[in-house]
């Protein structure tokens, strides 16, 4: 048995209170996160990694201000402040996340015109991050997630997981959500809808 895997998405500093993308109680899940980390045979992190120019920045877009919508060509994409720019503090993980048991560290993000929330896809759905390629080739399909933020890049990612063919689970007490407009809420129910078990 190839056993099962905890993902642990985004907990870096700029999603943690005093980070430019703070996400309220985000350095709460850490202590949580590393505790479960011990129940798993595999610890997989994400890591949100912009060019400093990223197409997802506010201020890339004359007029425009974070946390509003614009129109990509991939379809509608929100706007945010500058934040987990490639090599800056922002974008390291959090100093007491365990990061050492980690197996894998998928960055994602990382081309200036397109946003990823997904640890398996681009904001386009259709480019993969390689994550599905690794999992299967491992024989991983057994997955728990868990980290910032609750109804992005987690929501997202579970979902993606569910498609993928993989069994998601999303432990809520290891997340922290944005919530803007009960989007938290709203994702969860999306991710109950697509198959995730959400507890
Ligand atoms: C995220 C917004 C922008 C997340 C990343 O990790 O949920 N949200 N970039
Ligand atoms: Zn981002």
């Amino acid at each position: 048995m190839a056993g099962k895997a905890l993902v642990v998405i985004d907990v870096q500093n700029d999603f943690c209170p005093g980070g430019a993308l703070a996400v309220d109680g985000g350095d709460e899940v850490v202590p949580v996160i590393n505790r479960m980390m011990a129940e798993f045979d595999h610890v997989i992190l994400t890591q949100d990694w912009h060019p400093a120019d990223h197409s997802s920045f506010a201020s890339q877009h004359e007029g425009k201000a974070p946390f509003t919508d614009i129109e990509m060509d991939y379809g509608p994409q929100r706007l945010w402040p500058d934040h987990c720019v490639q090599g800056s503090p922002g974008a390291e993980f959090h100093p007491e996340l365990y990061v050492t048991s980690a197996e894998l560290i998928i960055r994602k993000g990382f081309r200036r015109g397109i946003d990823s929330y997904s640890a398996f896809f681009e904001n386009d759905h259709t480019t993969p991050t390689g994550l599905t390629g690794y999992l299967r080739e491992r024989g991983i399909a057994d997955l728990t997630l868990v980290g910032l933020a609750t109804d992005f890049c987690v929501a997202f990612s579970a979902i993606d997981a569910v498609k993928q063919g993989f069994s998601a689970s999303v432990a809520l007490e290891a997340c922290r959500g944005i919530d803007m407009d009960g989007s938290v809420d709203a994702m969860i129910a999306r991710m109950k809808a697509a198959g995730v078990s959400v507890r």
